[in-house]
């Protein structure tokens, strides 16, 4: 069965106009859906400056140049077999290149599997790990799981100051210790505490200003032997947050992380406050790691798990 229902018409219903995909997505949108819409209306003929506008339009939507070739190619396929092309048969050859690349993505987390699930989240300062634990701790909250957050930023008193009141509004309990020298020493003592409270969930905040590739490896690399050396099979989930206002200057940063310890899920953030939605895809395309749930706001609500059906709904047809 299809992801996508492409044809669907478009429903002004209060239904979707409450959607976190479609209102968090409408920058993005605008450049998209507008954007196509603007060059293609009803009908163009494709010739080659032609091409080169859409060539442009695309490298500018952020979608990395392999996918924007991919597209080039089929439009140029399609346009051998139609005189005019129209807004319509864009998005049709868009909406199928992208449902070929999230086909296979497992986007499940195994929270049901694990007793605790252990979630690590790493990723550059600035990027919103912290943020994203306190939503992914309300939003398993919600799901009547018990979780607990764990302050392993342990680079800025602030940090962990930032992270008590974010598990405060979430309503979650947090283990913290303004002290403590290292991340590694703190983690080991959130996962004892988690298991004796019988917690089910266990999200580990780290700290993203690490000064260089050795430094990151050294520290990721601890943590990874003191998760283990409580729960051997634990991080059961390790979370890369990356921050989609940036697009595609994550893959750099990106591919350091995926060197020092397996990322087994995107997270990507800030994609209420940018027009380069786009970037999802090219971030997908290069680091061949699911998107599991995407950041759309500022507060605790405003995670919702990757769907590629309504992201794709939100930059085409959503209002
Ligand atoms: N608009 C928007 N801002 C976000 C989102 N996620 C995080 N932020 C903001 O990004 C900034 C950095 O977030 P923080 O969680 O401290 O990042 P960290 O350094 O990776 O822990 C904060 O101001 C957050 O409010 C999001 O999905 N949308
Ligand atoms: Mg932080």
């Amino acid at each position: 069965m299809a992801l996508f229902k492409r044809k669907d018409k478009i429903q002004k219903t209060t239904e979707k106009l409450e959607s976190p995909y479609d209102k968090g997505l409408s920058r993005s949108r605008n450049r998209f859906k507008e954007g196509l819409f603007s060059l293609f209306g009803r009908g163009m003929k494709i010739d080659a400056d032609f091409l080169e506008e859409i060539e442009a339009f695309l490298y500018e939507s952020d979608l990395g140049a392999d996918i924007t070739e991919m597209i080039l190619n089929e439009i140029e396929a399609v346009s051998r077999k139609k005189d005019f092309l129209s807004y319509d048969d864009i998005r049709d050859v868009m909406i199928d290149i992208f449902e070929q690349m999230f086909k296979d993505d497992d986007l499940t987390v195994p929270i049901d599997d694990h007793h605790p699930c252990v979630i690590l989240v790493v990723g550059v300062n600035g990027a919103g790990k912290t943020t994203t634990i306190a939503k992914l701790a309300a939003l398993y909250r919600e799901q009547g799981k018990k979780a607990l957050i764990v302050a392993g930023d342990t680079y800025r008193a602030a940090a962990v100051e930032q992270l008590d009141i974010w598990a405060d509004r979430a309503g979650v309990d947090i283990i913290k210790n303004l002290e403590a020298k290292s991340s590694s020493g703190i983690i080991y003592d959130g996962i004892q505490a988690g298991i004796a409270r019988n917690t089910d969930v266990i999200l580990l905040d780290t700290a993203g200003r690490l000064h260089n590739k050795a430094h990151l490896m050294q520290e990721l690399n601890k943590i990874q032997r003191v998760i283990k050396k409580l729960i051997p099979d634990a991080p059961h989930e390790t979370f890369l947050v990356v921050d989609g206002s940036i697009g595609q200057n994550n893959v750099v940063q990106a591919r350091e992380f995926t060197k020092v310890t397996p990322i087994t899920g995107l997270i990507v953030t800030k994609l209420d406050g940018t027009a380069k939605g786009g970037s999802i895809i090219g971030i997908r395309q290069k680091l061949h790691i699911p998107v599991k749930y995407i950041g759309l706001g500022e507060t605790l609500s405003d995670l919702v798990p990757f769907s590629p059906a309504l992201y794709v709904h939100a930059m085409f047809e959503g209002f």
